[in-house]
């Protein structure tokens, strides 16, 4: 820094012209613009060197203070002028760069293994496209209930065992985790008149777990309400159902049973589509045991004190309403015999179940 603080006209000036020297060499040596810019500042900016030099003009006789200004600017514009030309040559390298590089277009791709769906998806996605095909919508609601949702709505009283501690999550705030999806459908039917034709998927939340249960599962229910739905519109929906998604020569079989949100109400067998429940294969059949019929869900007309829960006239409108468990169906449908199996993520078991 030759002559910096020094007194003369002469000094400032020589001190100007090696500024402009030293920045050169300075950055030489910097191959990116964010450094570039910082070493222009060390020099040009608020508290650079060309500022400080400047400091120095009120010591100098007024008649040579022109020539100092002079040399100033032809500092600065000197400094200005390398950094452009080093950004410029910078940027000209990384371009010759980009352009001599040569790619092999006949190197084989690398080949990215598809994902596939979880079969749980599978299949609540293929039993979604059967309901849609059937002018169902699909709907879903929040995980997290009220009781009153959840079991009031549904005719089942503050003392029935579903509703104890034992069965169900409670969560703070007098909330409950959802232990079927028939909330979906309550919320349906509060948020307009019918008729209303829901299927509602979805996971659902029980406090159990061992080797045919896991506390989370997902189940999936439909509603269909309107005036003059019969007994006979639920077992045909039902056969419509079994036969696209186990096979066209699948029947049912309802059984009487009972649940406190339908009434009459019946649980829903298909028949076995491995031995299509015929002598002798059904005897030693692996999926119904010998039975002929698989346990598929449950399912009922729509008792009255749900529809007048929701505020729907149980004069004027009937409804059936079925549910069942996707596990279960994705187990009979692909042969799984471990429930665990779904939810250890084994790509030796997710492989098994192809995209498309
Ligand atoms: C099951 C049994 C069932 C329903 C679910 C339902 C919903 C409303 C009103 C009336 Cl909003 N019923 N759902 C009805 C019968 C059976 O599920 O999941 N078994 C595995």
């Amino acid at each position: 820094m030759a002559g910096e603080g020094a007194g003369t006209a002469q000094d400032l000036v020589r001190s100007f012209e090696s500024l402009a020297v030293d920045f050169a060499a300075e950055i030489a040596g910097l191959a990116a613009e964010p450094e570039i810019r910082l070493a222009q500042s060390r020099y040009l900016g608020k508290k650079g060197r060309a500022t400080e030099l400047m400091k120095l003009l009120g010591r100098i006789p007024q008649a040579e203070r022109p020539a100092v200004g002079a040399a100033a600017n032809r500092a600065r514009e000197a400094i200005e002028k390398v950094v452009e030309k080093r950004l410029a040559s910078l940027a000209e390298a990384a371009m010759a760069g980009e352009l001599s590089r040569s790619v092999d277009v006949t190197l084989p791709g690398r080949a990215h293994r598809g994902g596939t769906l979880h079969p749980l998806t599978r299949v609540r996605l293929e039993i979604e496209q059967i309901f849609l095909g059937m002018g169902y919508e699909v709907r879903t609601g929040p995980l997290i209930e009220t009781e009153w949702h959840n079991f009031d709505a549904l005719n089942t009283p503050a003392d029935h065992p579903a509703r104890d501690m034992q069965d169900t999550f409670f969560v703070e705030g007098g909330l409950i985790l959802r232990s079927h999806t028939s909330p979906v459908q309550i919320r349906t039917m509060l948020a307009g008149p019918p008729p209303v034709k829901i299927i509602a998927p979805g996971n659902v939340f029980r406090r159990d777990d061992d080797a045919t249960h896991t506390p989370m599962f997902p189940h999936g229910e439909g509603l269909h309400v309107d005036k003059n739905v019969s007994f006979e519109d639920l077992k045909a929906t039902l056969i419509a159902f079994v036969q696209r998604f186990f096979g066209p020569r699948t029947e049912i079989r309802l059984r009487p049973s009972f649940f406190p949100f339908t009434e009459p109400s019946a649980e829903v067998d298909a028949s076995c589509f491995l031995c299509e429940g015929k002598q002798p294969a059904r005897s030693t059949c692996r999926l119904c045991k010998g039975t002929g019929w698989l346990e598929i869900g449950g399912s009922g007309m729509v008792h009255p004190n749900v529809l007048a829960a929701v505020g729907y006239d149980k004069y004027d409108v009937t409804g059936f309403a079925f549910g069942m468990g996707l596990s279960r169906m994705a187990m009979l449908k692909y042969g799984v015999t471990d429930l665990r199996l779904f939810y250890e993520n084994d790509l030796r078991f997710l492989q098994q179940f192809p995209a498309g």
